[in-house]
Order: structure tokens, then sequence, then C-alpha cells
């Protein structure tokens, strides 16, 4: 017998398709009682922020209504959106956050 039945087995590799991850934006929305300073103050303790872009956030709230502070999953937008409202309600200011799909 010649050696050569060489077993040529075709490897199929399965390469799931998973949905990407939904995103969502936290807003940020201007009120006329949360002092600007706070406003900073919440967007580096809780987005982690730098004190130049939680300016730069707070800035665009104050003059254009609200101003989109992340962009991410479901889950951690809602905790963030959560936390931060907590922080201000804490400290008495009606600060407020919302959430939305991006499109
Ligand atoms: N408008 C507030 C003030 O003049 C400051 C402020 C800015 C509040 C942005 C909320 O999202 C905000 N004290």
């Amino acid at each position: 017998m010649v050696d050569n039945d060489v077993a040529t087995k075709t490897k199929t590799k399965v390469k799931p398709k998973l949905d990407k991850p939904k995103l969502y934006k936290v807003i940020l929305f201007n009120d006329d009682y949360t002092p600007r300073e706070f406003v900073i103050v919440v967007l580096k303790a809780v987005f982690r922020m730098s004190e130049e872009a939680g300016y730069r956030v707070m800035m665009t709230a104050h003059k254009l209504g609200s101003c989109v502070v992340v962009v991410c999953t479901k889950d951690i937008a809602e905790t963030k959106a959560k936390e931060a409202i907590d922080l201000a309600k804490e400290m008495g200011f009606p600060l407020m956050f919302t959430t939305e799909p991006e499109e």
C-alpha cells in the first residue's frame, strides 16, 4: 500500500456575528440654580473629565441649553447619569442629566 493517504481535513472556523451594542448619549441640561463650578466638579468626579473638558461641556450647556457629555453603553450611561443627579441632589442642586440612544 502506498502511504499517500494524507488526511485532508477542512477546518471550519465558526465566527458568530454578535450585534454591536447600541450606544447611548448622556446629556447635561442647563438650569438657573446650579453654580458653574459645581457642574465642573460633577463632570470631573463622575465622568473623569479634566478641568478644561469639564469647563467646555459646562459652558456649552450653559449657552445652548444642553450638551452631550459622553457616548457609551446603556448600562454605563444610566449609571453615570444617576450618580451625577444624586451628587447634585445631595448638595441641593437641580442639575439634570438624561440618557438617549444614539441615532
Ligand atoms: N446656568 C448655571 C448658572 O449660571 C450654570 C450651569 C451650567 C448649570 C451648565 C447647569 O448644565 C449646566 N449658574
